[in-house]
């Protein structure tokens, strides 16, 4: 089933910390599409709840090195 969720994630400050995030998310079997803003400390996911979960998706932005609330 797709799903979308928009977290909170703090830590990014620039277009590289967006990539980052964005990257490490869209190299993540079953999510679909990715958005970040570090203005807004927003990330967007649009992701098959079949394949993967939001601890999951948590779990790859923390170690990526920002925080999620
Ligand atoms: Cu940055």
């Amino acid at each position: 089933m797709n799903e979308s969720s928009e977290l909170t994630v703090t830590g990014m400050k620039c277009g590289g910390c967006e990539n980052t995030v964005k990257g490490k998310l869209q190299s993540v079997d079953g999510i679909t599409a990715v958005s970040a803003s570090s203005k807004t400390n927003t990330v967007s996911v649009e992701f098959n709840s079949a394949v993967v979960n939001l601890d999951t998706i948590k779990k790859v932005i923390v170690e990526a090195g920002f925080s999620v609330e």
